[in-house]
């Protein structure tokens, strides 16, 4: 039982508890505990399995009477609590929850009045408009609901990459715990780093065989789909499915390139092989009249024999990636080591679950040289925004970190709110001493283009932003962005020097990587922030590279690979 099972299941409970509007407090510490445990660098069940009970109660946020459901989930992975929970509401409203935008109230309504059983079943009813005619319900309303079912189709099937890559990372390391292997790797969308993936593909060589069989017992595995000599297909405990391919050390780069995709990237590299007179596949590329092996233990020997530059997974779409390799046009792109600091951090000061000292002790870990403290703002009283005095307050805190530090440098900053008018969340005498200042939009998402474009381009006439955060607002699978002129944007981008932001929150991962490439196109400089709520979530960072690289990004687009002295000196002249 995984840390991120147990989550799953207090989320389950919180959600359960106030559709049967229990006591807040009792729904809070569900919450509460799971936040923190998303976070929690220990598993659960290392800790029962060393110092039982008493070791669970000695976690921060758990107290006694959940201690004993984890220890019966762990036990036994099931929990009578949550049965009874689900056994006592009406069939379907569980589902229903799992709806974006659907809360308890609704989903209990629709459940008992429509009839309703499944999600198609109310999909059906809403497409019927039965829900408009009655008491409080309009068209709205059921076209919110529709769209929410939209979405929830769309998470069920793809899952978020920041969610994949460590399921991915942990068998792999797993199977290299206990066989000799060559080479193992993960393929597919997840190797491109593509924002969701829809299941895992690992590639090994190995003369072990029986790698087959660790893979298909792995703690991990809910179903054995498959299981063959070179091929096995598990479904995972984590809702998706993995494939193990075994193959031959020989043809190992040839069946990397093959099953890294994606399928357009490969159909066209199929197409330049046959021009060339080669032929290619999973084992190898060959000469078409002799059936001669010309290249396929190396994806680089490949792309070299085809007469390309190599082409980073990344950039594997099928967009003009093939065409710019023949040009020789494939620029080196940014990677995890050019990054020497994080602009986007949170602290416990608002949202965030580290104090700054460990933010910064963590940011020294990653090997950066500064990071950059970005508290919420006033008006963002969910997030706990810090009032100017309480600004005053972190900034003596930092101070003093600074002051013993060497080498490394704590910014004193803020996530500002941009209000609806594009006015920024604090007075110009409060942001004139921040060393830099990211504007983020946090409310009002409901505008037509026109105003959140006009909303935006004001935010970037304040000479005080630095940063535009998360500039989409979307939430992956569960909010879609608001609709926004991002040409415009970019130019006063560009015009005024503000930076903008990608996100590396796997949640966000925003900008998307078709409009990084645009930035990076007209000249943008972009900046690459974790979001950090917790000290763990700096090792975000790589899939906002990722991000990046699909955008086709080179380190000298992106802000925080800059040197502190750079940064600094960048900083004041911003300033200016
Ligand atoms: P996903 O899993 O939906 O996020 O996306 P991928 O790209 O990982 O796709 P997947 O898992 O179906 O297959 C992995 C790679 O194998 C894919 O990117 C390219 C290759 N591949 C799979 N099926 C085909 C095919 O029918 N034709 C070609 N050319 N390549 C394929
Ligand atoms: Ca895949
Ligand atoms: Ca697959
Ligand atoms: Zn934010």
């Amino acid at each position: 039982m995984t840390n991120r099972k147990i989550i799953e299941v207090l989320y389950q409970i919180s959600e359960l508890l106030e559709l049967k509007n229990e006591n807040k407090f009792k729904i809070r510490a569900y919450v509460k505990l799971s936040q923190f445990l998303s976070g929690y660098e220990h598993e659960l069940g290392d800790i029962y399995k060393k110092d039982g009970i008493k070791g669970l109660v000695e976690v921060p946020n758990l107290g006694e009477g959940i201690a004993g459901k984890i220890a019966e989930l762990i036990d036994t992975g099931r929990l009578k609590y949550l049965d009874e929970l689900k056994s006592s509401l009406p069939p379907g409203v569980e589902k229903f929850l799992e709806i974006p935008g659907m809360g308890p109230k609704t989903a209990f309504f629709v459940a008992d009045t429509l009839k309703v059983k499944t999600v198609e079943e109310l999909e059906e009813a809403l497409k019927e408009h039965k829900l408009k005619d009655l008491k409080g319900f309009g068209e709205k309303t059921e076209e919110k609901i529709l769209k929410g079912i939209e979405i929830h189709k769309r998470g069920e099937k793809r899952k978020l990459l920041g969610y994949a890559y460590p399921i991915a990372e942990a068998m792999i390391k797993e199977l290299k715990a206990r066989h000799k292997i060559e080479k193992i790797e993960a393929a597919g969308s997840l190797r491109r780093m593509k924002e969701t993936v829809g299941d895992i593909d690992i590639l090994v060589s190995s003369d072990d065989k029986s790698v087959m069989d660790t893979f298909c017992s792995l703690k991990d595995v809910s179903a054995v789909i498959a299981k063959g000599e070179t091929k096995s297909s598990i479904y995972t405990v984590y809702g998706m499915q993995a494939d193990l391919r075994l193959v031959d050390t020989k043809s190992y780069g040839a069946a990397l390139q093959y099953f890294t995709g994606c399928k357009e990237h490969n159909v066209f590299i199929r197409e330049i092989s046959v021009k060339a007179g080669l032929k290619l596949n999973e084992y190898g590329l060959y000469k078409a009249k002799t059936g001669k092996l010309i290249a396929g233990e190396t994806e680089a020997d490949i792309y070299r024999e085809l007469g390309l530059q190599y082409i980073p997974p990344e950039l594997r779409e099928g967009s003009d990636e093939i065409k710019m390799a023949a040009e020789n046009k494939i620029p080196v792109l940014v990677e995890l080591k050019d990054i020497k600091g994080d602009l986007h951090c949170h602290s416990n000061y608002s949202d965030g679950y580290s104090s700054i000292d460990i933010m910064a002790m963590a940011a020294v870990k990653c090997g950066y040289e500064y990071i950059s403290i970005t508290d919420h703002s006033q008006s963002l009283k969910v997030a706990r925004g810090l009032t100017p005095e309480a600004l005053l307050k972190q900034e003596k805190e930092i101070d003093a970190l600074n002051e013993i530090s060497t080498g490394f440098k704590i910014f004193k900053s803020s996530e500002v709110d941009i209000l609806e008018d594009g006015s920024l969340d604090y007075p110009e005498s409060v942001l004139q001493k921040m060393d830099m200042v990211i504007g983020s939009v946090h409310s009002h998402f409901n505008m037509t283009r026109e105003e959140m474009t006009k909303r935006l381009l004001r935010a970037m006439d304040n000479k005080y932003l630095t940063i535009i955060g998360h500039i989409s607002g979307r939430i992956i699978n569960h909010r879609d962005p608001y609709e926004l002129d991002y040409e415009e944007v970019f130019k006063k981008a560009v015009k005024t020097g503000t930076v903008i932001e990608i996100n590396a929150n796997p949640e966000r991962l925003d900008l998307i990587d078709i409009r990084v490439k645009e930035a990076v196109r007209m000249g943008v400089k972009l900046c690459i922030g974790t979001d950090s709520h917790a000290a763990e979530d700096l090792g975000h960072m790589r899939y906002g590279i990722g991000n990046a690289r699909r955008g086709w990004a080179t380190r000298a687009d992106i802000l925080n690979t800059m040197t502190l002295k750079q940064m600094t000196k960048w900083m004041e002249n911003k300033k200016k």
